[in-house]
């Protein structure tokens, strides 16, 4: 593995994980919710913004932040992950955001529906994708930008979609899209614009760099790859036992131990969790707890009976459409998806 660079560690100390430890809380307090912000977190001026909505549209729309606080509300709970997560854990990585296995949360995200602001504004029979454009501005691969993605019609129409204004029952953080922010359930977190302030409706694929030169699985420098849409399964554990500082090191007493731990994946619910305490050998199932939400993780258990050595524990999801963890994801360019199983080192005595 090659050395981490001081870009490396600017981004790492910009952008926090969530510690592993917070799988415990259902719902993750907002403090404790990963962060991954491109550039700077914008001044906002809350009596100023304005939403627009745009483009091949019949009835273009400019909303205040009353505006949408007087519109229909919806509260979901959503797991959001970067599609960076696990891009440390490859071989060779490119120069960004080294998240190890952390950059996940749960949040309960309130908002108005995106659908019937759609309608409202009505779309042009040439609709064909939904840009999505914050606040925030600054350079990346050599272009001045502002923060802006798109999705095609029938995602941005789906029910789930939400601009959101609170995060578990609170106004949005600054750093989390104040005062507005676009909710993508199932998809990995780049799709979730922050600081949201505009909306466009346009007529042919949207070729931004966040689309077409970001975000897609390439197999070399030249492939022009896949683009980066739903979560991959996942299973994380709260490594058990007692930590070591700084090494981070994991010492247990033997005998039954309660290993948990949450689960999820954006392409259908999960169906499955196992353990294993041999590295990946000898696999179990895990017990899951009751959905929450479509949307958002599930928790899982297992009642492991430690014996003395070193153990190598693992997890591994699986979902309905028959997604399943591998052993190593593929690896790609960008360093995206990387839902390779956990592997938790325990020395049990
Ligand atoms: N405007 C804007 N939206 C953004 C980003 C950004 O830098 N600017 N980062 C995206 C990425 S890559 C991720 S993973 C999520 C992170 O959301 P969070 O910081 O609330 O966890 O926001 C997304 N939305
Ligand atoms: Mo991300």
């Amino acid at each position: 593995m090659e050395p981490f660079s001081q870009v490396e560690l600017q981004l790492a100390a910009r952008n926090h994980g969530m510690p592993l430890e917070a799988l415990r809380y259902p719902v993750t307090p907002a403090g404790l919710h990963y962060l991954l912000i491109h550039y700077d977190i914008p001044a906002v001026d809350p009596a100023a913004f304005a939403l627009t909505i745009e483009g091949a549209v019949e009835r273009p729309l400019t909303l205040s932040l009353d505006d949408l606080r007087a519109r229909p509300a919806r509260e979901l709970e959503v797991t959001i992950e970067c599609a960076g997560n696990g891009r440390a854990l490859f071989p060779i990585r490119p120069v960004s955001q080294p998240w190890l296995s952390e950059a996940v949360g749960n949040a309960a995200w309130k908002g108005t529906p995106l659908g019937p602001l759609l309608a409202e504004a009505g779309l042009g029979s040439d609709a064909d994708e939904v840009v999505f454009t914050g606040l925030d501005r600054g350079i990346e691969g050599g272009l001045v930008q502002a923060y802006e993605r798109s999705l095609p019609l029938e995602e941005a129409l789906r029910d789930e979609l939400v601009l959101a204004y609170e995060m578990n029952g609170q106004p949005l953080l600054p750093q989390h899209g104040y005062p507005l922010r676009l909710v993508v359930p199932g998809w990995y977190g780049m799709t979730s614009v922050k600081w949201l302030t505009r909306i466009t409706v346009v007529d042919e694929p949207f070729t931004g760099y966040q689309q077409t030169q970001a975000y897609r699985l390439r197999r070399s420098e030249e492939d022009e790859g896949e683009p980066v849409s739903r979560i991959f399964p996942r299973a994380l554990m709260i490594p058990p036992g007692l930590p070591s500082f700084p090494e981070r090191e994991w010492t247990l007493p033997r005998g039954p131990t309660r290993v948990e731990g949450r689960a999820w994946s954006g392409w259908a619910p999960v169906q499955s969790v196992e353990f294993s305490a041999d590295g990946g050998g000898t696999w179990i199932e895990a017990e899951l707890e009751p959905e929450r939400s479509r949307w958002g993780w599930r928790g899982w258990t297992h009642e492991w009976d430690a014996p003395p050595g070193d153990h190598v524990l693992c997890c591994r999801a699986r979902d309905s459409a028959g997604n399943v963890q591998p052993d190593e994801a593929e690896w790609n360019v960008g360093g995206y998806a990387n839902n390779g199983i956990q592997r938790v080192r325990v020395t049990v005595d």
